[in-house]
């Protein structure tokens, strides 16, 4: 988490009053522009504007803002306009969802991460993380940059090549989605996967890349607290 103070700079955040209740969207910077996907785009929108919309929107717990221009980034029902973002802000009491042994706040809260360093098969590793009350990490297209960029800010937390994470292709050979929903996997495998087949029906990291294996292989894993 030192690190990751360091790295980040927390500038400034807004408060929002809505019906008695106070909610805080703090502001953090991002070293290096991340792209993102099909994200909700409203024009000539204020920043306070833009939280409220968040707040209205169902999935949404950050959002980006710059210039009058209002992204939210992580609903539940994406958009479809992609942009660069510099910093996002996050529902400050996301934060508070992280406080479990070993999970790691990371960009205030948008990702609530533990590295699991035991091995197990996949459906051990995804059992493990439902006891957590989370599931093995998810990178649905909305969100998919933003968390690999934060996954990169605490790399060397992360030493090892191979972790589980929470995709498969077990309903329909070839065709990879994520446990929770949010669609088929399309971008982030390493060159020339996946090349498993009918063998390898699980989905790991592979230095922050998708690699397809064999479920029964024992891992270590990634679990996250998610969102929803
Ligand atoms: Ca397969
Ligand atoms: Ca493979």
């Amino acid at each position: 988490m030192k690190l990751l103070q360091y790295i980040l700079g927390i500038t400034f955040g807004i408060f929002l009053t809505i019906a008695c209740e106070q909610v805080f969207y703090r502001k953090y910077d991002l070293q290096e522009s991340v792209t993102s996907f099909n994200s909700i785009e409203i024009n000539d929108a204020s920043r306070i504007t833009c939280a409220r919309f968040c707040l209205s929107t169902e999935g949404c717990t950050y959002f980006y803002w710059h210039s009058d221009s209002c992204y939210i980034l992580n609903a539940a029902t994406p958009g479809n306009s992609s942009v660069n973002i510099s910093h996002i802000f996050v529902n400050d009491e996301l934060k508070d969802r992280c406080n479990l042994d070993g999970y790691m706040t990371i960009l205030g809260g948008a990702l609530c991460v533990k590295i699991y360093n035991t091995k197990k098969n996949w459906t051990g590793a995804n059992d493990t993380c439902q006891q957590d009350g989370g599931q093995l990490l998810v990178m649905g297209t909305n969100v998919f940059y933003i968390k690999l960029y934060a996954l990169e800010t605490i790399k060397l937390a992360i030493p090892y090549t191979e972790y589980w994470i929470g995709g498969n292709d077990l309903t329909t050979e070839g065709e990879f989605t994520w446990i929770d929903g949010t669609g088929v996997i399309t971008e982030g495998w390493k060159p020339g996967q996946p090349n498993g087949n009918e063998v390898a029906n699980c989905l790991q990291f592979h230095d922050l890349k998708f690699n397809d294996n064999a479920c029964d292989v024992a891992r270590r894993f990634l679990c996250e607290i998610s969102l929803k």
